[in-house]
């Protein structure tokens, strides 16, 4: 597609999808850590005694989940090996990302980076739309019109998507929509998220089921109103997420980059990884 209609269908409904972006090679690397890893994904939750559920830990990424229903989170994934620090500025996506955040003037960082494990029964609620005043759901200049996306979302599937598979659900264009979705509207005033005792966000007015085949990639903006449907399916979803800001955002859960992989980066890669390096006194 040329970069004219790209444009305009992602200021138009919010999202792109980048069919075939990630080699089937890459693909089956990146299945294999999940098959390596498949006991966290069974026994996500160390208890060691603490009543309270506590992640896990493989060496610097840790097993988490904003809810239980969404599945098992590897967070910090990049700390996985070169296939993942690859996705961090991986040629199918980044120079879209880098117009769209306008990282000219914003600068660039990874706000979030998760690879996602969801089984039968597991589904998202829905979540954001227009009538956020969240700080990173900005989406272009109102004076000038020009872009200042504040978050970009890059879900990548690491298997195919399908009906009854749970796949991630959107309402095209709601990013820019002014009235509240129902289903987030308590006494006039908008929510970010539906109540925790919510549905699974497939069966909100106007979803959109994303259907993807494992390499595709769906880019979207935080700001419109999405969620994942519920897995009907046997069996385990795969995605990861990967979510770009400007750099001025800071890190949503400020999992600390190990040395090892600090090192190893290239300093593109650095440079969205670690966009503000630590500043100490000559002795520290
Ligand atoms: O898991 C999904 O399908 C949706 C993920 C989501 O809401 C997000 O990445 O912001
Ligand atoms: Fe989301």
């Amino acid at each position: 597609m040329d970069n004219n209609s790209q444009d305009y269908l992602f200021d138009l409904q919010g999202y792109l999808v980048l069919k075939n972006a990630i080699s089937a090679a890459d693909l089956r690397e990146m299945n294999q850590w999940i098959n390596d890893h498949e006991s966290y994904v069974k026994e996500p939750w160390s208890t060691d005694g603490d009543p309270k559920k506590k992640g896990r830990w493989i060496g610097h990424i840790e097993t988490h989940t904003y809810n239980e229903e969404n599945g098992v989170n590897f967070q910090s994934i990049i700390e996985g090996g070169s296939v993942f620090e690859k996705l961090i500025d991986h040629p199918a996506w980044i120079d879209l990302v880098k117009k769209y955040i306008h990282s000219s003037v914003n600068g660039l960082s990874i706000h979030e980076n998760f690879l996602n494990v969801r089984g039968p029964g597991g589904y998202l609620h829905i979540h954001c739309g227009g009538h956020v005043p969240l700080s990173y759901l900005t989406f272009r200049q109102n004076n000038t019109g020009e872009w200042m996306v504040g978050q970009i979302n890059v879900l990548m599937a690491l298997n195919d998507i399908g009906d009854g598979d749970g796949p991630p659900v959107l309402i095209p264009g709601s990013h820019k929509c002014t009235e509240i979705h129902p289903r987030l509207e308590v006494d006039g005033r908008g929510l970010i998220y539906d109540d925790v005792s919510g549905k699974p966000a497939g069966t909100a007015t106007a979803m959109q089921e994303m259907y993807l085949k494992a390499g595709d990639v769906l880019l979207f903006t935080d700001a419109i109103t999405h969620g994942a449907a519920e897995r009907t399916n046997p069996g385990y979803r795969r995605t990861i997420v990967y979510r770009y800001s400007p750099k001025y955002v800071r890190e949503r859960l400020n999992y600390q980059i190990s040395e090892d992989l600090l090192q190893r980066l290239t300093p593109e890669r650095r440079a969205i990884i670690e966009p503000n390096a630590p500043r100490r006194p000559p002795s520290a």
